[in-house]
């Protein structure tokens, strides 16, 4: 049985590919965070499993790193643990520094420490932000990167780390550049949850208005359980190289949105420009979307667009197993029903009759 150790098992990715090795018959470790409150309802159905087993440890913390490395003895690292926030690695930008760069020469030499270079293959969290202020329209493994956040740079770090271990102790570690990818378990301040979310709110009467920052920003945007098999792919190759991973397809921020309103019941026209611009209600007229300074960012990335024709040549993944408007669905229906849910909780006195009469849950 082969053993996997994910760094950041609790977040979008880790809880889809814990999923997706214990499919594969892998014996998996995550390594989890203290924290005052309990982040761990992404793999909360995950617990208790036989092969499923939880460490403390954080990428600051090379000694906690070095113990989970030693007991577990993993054949496969992938480590998704980082400071994933664009917008917030300019708030900061040392933590970002120390996680999503050191910490990943941290998870490198905890191999080497333990004298498992030979043999534990070691998956890189890398990332389209690399490409930033963009030098070639769509990016593939060859475009030259131009990091454009305190992330990205930080990211950068841990790109060239991950290859020099690889070229310097001939070790099998390897960097995804994944593009965009999101699913119903996105946390809610990226831009696509945030979209979801407060679209099945404003259908439902529980807000008002969204405030967005730069509308006509690009991305090329995939689901999330479709790309972890290609993280696992990556590893599984006969040679340690760096993929591309995207759909292929680019979107507008304006785009996405115009969708979800759709999948939720609202069919949106934007009219204006810049911090004028507003998403306006076509049955009512009324303003449901509004651009706020406070989402802009010093500097944005805003052409992405991926091109993955290595990925699906070399590890025969397929790029558009999940189409753009089947993601936009998945996550507003999924959103629609967790608003519904909380709808239902705020009326938990009321008996089932009066409760189906006021049609709190259609
Ligand atoms: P996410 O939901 O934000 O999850 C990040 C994970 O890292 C969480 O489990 C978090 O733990 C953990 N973490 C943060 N700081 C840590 C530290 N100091 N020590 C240990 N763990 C720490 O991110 P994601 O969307 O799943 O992304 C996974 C990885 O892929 C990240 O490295 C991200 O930068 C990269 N990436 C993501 C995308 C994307 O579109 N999703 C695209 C390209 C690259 P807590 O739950 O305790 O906070
Ligand atoms: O922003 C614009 C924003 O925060 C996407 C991370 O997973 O993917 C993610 O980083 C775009 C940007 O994702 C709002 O300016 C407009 O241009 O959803 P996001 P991101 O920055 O692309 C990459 C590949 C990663 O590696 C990261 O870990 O949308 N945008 N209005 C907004 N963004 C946010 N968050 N909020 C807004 O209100």
């Amino acid at each position: 049985m082969k053993k996997a150790l994910i760094t950041g098992v609790t977040g979008q990715d880790g809880s889809y590919l814990s999923e997706f090795l214990l499919e594969k018959g892998y014996d998996v470790h995550g390594t989890i965070r203290r924290s005052s409150v309990d982040f761990r309802e992404r793999i909360a159905h995950l617990e208790g499993r036989e092969r499923f087993h939880l460490h403390y440890a954080d990428l600051s913390d090379s000694m906690s790193l070095v113990k989970v490395v030693s007991e577990v003895k993993p054949d496969e690292i992938y480590n998704l643990a980082a400071q994933s926030h664009v917008q917030v690695s300019f708030d900061v930008p040392e933590f970002t520094a120390d996680v999503d760069a050191t910490g990943v020469l941290r998870v490198l030499e905890a191999v080497r420490v333990c004298g498992l270079e030979k043999s534990c293959r070691v998956y890189q969290a890398s990332t389209s932000e690399l490409y930033g202020k963009v030098e070639e329209v769509p990016q593939s493994e060859t475009t030259p990167f131009h990091p454009y956040s305190p992330y990205a740079v930080a990211k950068q770090y841990g790109f060239w780390i991950t290859k020099e271990y690889r070229e310097a102790y001939g070790m099998f570690c390897c960097s995804g550049i994944l593009f965009n990818h999101e699913s119903e378990r996105r946390g809610e301040t990226f831009v696509t949850r945030k979209i979801t979310l407060a679209a099945a709110r404003i259908a439902q009467g529980k807000q008002d208005k969204l405030y967005l920052g730069n509308l006509s920003s690009l991305r090329d945007w995939g689901y999330a359980k479709d790309y972890v098999e290609c993280m696992w792919l990556i590893l599984q190759h006969d040679k340690p190289e760096d993929f591309v991973i995207a759909t292929g397809v680019q979107h507008s921020v304006r785009e996405f949105c115009q969708l979800a309103f759709h999948y939720a019941g609202i069919e949106l026209e934007f009219q204006g420009e810049g911090l004028e611009e507003k998403g306006i209600d076509k049955a009512t007229g009324k303003v449901l979307v509004e651009v706020s300074e406070d989402f802009y960012r010093p500097t944005d990335v805003v052409n992405l667009w991926g091109d993955p024709s290595k990925a699906k040549k070399e590890l025969g993944w397929n790029p558009t197993k999940t189409s753009f408007d089947e993601l936009v669905r998945l996550m507003v229906d999924s959103d629609m029903k967790k608003v519904a849910v909380e709808r239902a909780e705020e009326h938990i006195g009321m008996n089932l009759e009066e409760y189906l009469e006021k049609g709190v849950v259609k």
